[in-house]
């Protein structure tokens, strides 16, 4: 029987075995591979350098996440075996729950209401409508596209930024770097979902933050490489972003000495904005093996070039 060999946290080495006990692959753990020949499949999280290039019959990689920039490091996938990206509607639903949740948050001014509880402020604010609130997502793939969709159906001014250009309904596309500035300038709630790539890399900095309406808010789920702390710990004490949720950061766990722990106007999530659940995101590797198994095209296939 082909090897099917995970590299997850151990906690959830059970949950994966599980998810494959009914498909005709045998699993098999990193830290237990057996003999090297033996490995067909790997489905990984941060695998170390060199590791799967010891593998000769390795055939497909697959990410267990749906970022594969712990996969682009030098010697880490080898060449010519094709790396499949994570997509699962587990996935995609949590991360426009995540992403919802922080817009209905600052589109309500509970990041205020909440402060002013906590002092027995007693202060109304005038509402304002959703279709008032111009929300703009960077970044319009599977998760991008989905959260904007959920916007728009609640009524929110969705616009998204991509390299190519959209069609979603009630969502205004903006793409290309010539775009950029345009649609930050009329984006309230700025949303990354962006993958990490040298283009991407530092793109919530201080000169995107100047672009945004004075008073915005930032929400980053995608990675904290993409934006320059600093700058916005500077945007949020000069009032040019009004309040930021941060579930990702340059370094991971959040360093206890860091400004952004006790930042009032900051909303901190340890990297859960959504997960993998293998119950359900073990079909998308089901189903690639079954067509790689009949030579047919395989789904979700990161372009390396591209970076995502
Ligand atoms: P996709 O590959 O489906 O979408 C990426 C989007 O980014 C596409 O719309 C793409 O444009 C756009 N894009 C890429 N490069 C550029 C660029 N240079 N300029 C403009 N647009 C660009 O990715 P997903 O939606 O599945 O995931 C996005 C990211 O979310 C992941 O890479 C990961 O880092 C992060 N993530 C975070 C999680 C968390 O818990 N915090 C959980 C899961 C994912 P185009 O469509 O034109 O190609
Ligand atoms: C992912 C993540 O990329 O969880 O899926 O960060």
């Amino acid at each position: 029987m082909e090897v099917l060999l995970i590299k997850s946290d151990l906690q959830r080495n059970p949950e994966w075995a599980n998810a494959f006990a009914e498909f005709d692959v045998e699993v098999r753990y990193w830290e237990k591979p057996g003999a090297v020949e033996d490995i067909d499949y790997a489905l990984v999280w941060e695998p170390e350098a060199g590791v799967l290039a010891g593998f000769p019959n390795l055939k497909l990689i697959f990410s267990i996440g749906a970022g594969i920039d712990h996969l682009t490091g030098d010697n880490i996938v080898p060449p010519g075996i094709p790396v499949i990206r994570m997509v699962d509607d587990a996935l995609t639903t949590g991360m426009a729950e995540y992403v919802v949740f922080h817009v209905l948050r600052f589109h309500r001014f509970m990041h205020l209401y909440e402060a002013e509880q906590r002092e027995k402020i007693w202060k109304e604010r005038l509402q304002v409508p959703a279709g008032k609130r111009r929300v703009g997502l960077l970044g319009m793939g599977v998760l991008g596209g989905k959260a904007a969709e959920m916007l728009a159906t609640l009524g929110f001014d969705v616009a998204g930024w991509s390299r190519s250009k959209k069609t979603i309904p009630g969502v205004t596309s903006y793409y290309g770097e010539s775009q950029l500035a345009e649609f930050l300038a009329r984006t309230e709630i700025l949303v990354c979902l962006l993958p990490l790539t040298a283009d991407t890399e530092n793109i919530l900095n201080a000169e995107n933050f100047a672009r945004l309406p004075k008073g915005a808010f930032v929400i980053n789920s995608a990675r904290g490489e993409h934006c320059n702390e600093e700058d916005l710990l500077a945007a949020l004490d000069s009032g040019q972003v009004a309040g930021a949720a941060l579930d990702v950061f340059k370094h991971e766990p959040l360093n206890p000495n860091s400004p952004l722990w006790d930042h009032p106007r900051v909303y901190i999530t340890p990297h859960v904005a959504s997960m993998t659940v293998p119950a359900s995101s073990s079909n998308h590797v089901k189903d690639n093996i079954t067509r790689f198994r009949n030579a047919q095209p395989l789904q979700n296939v990161v372009d390396f070039e591209l970076g995502y």
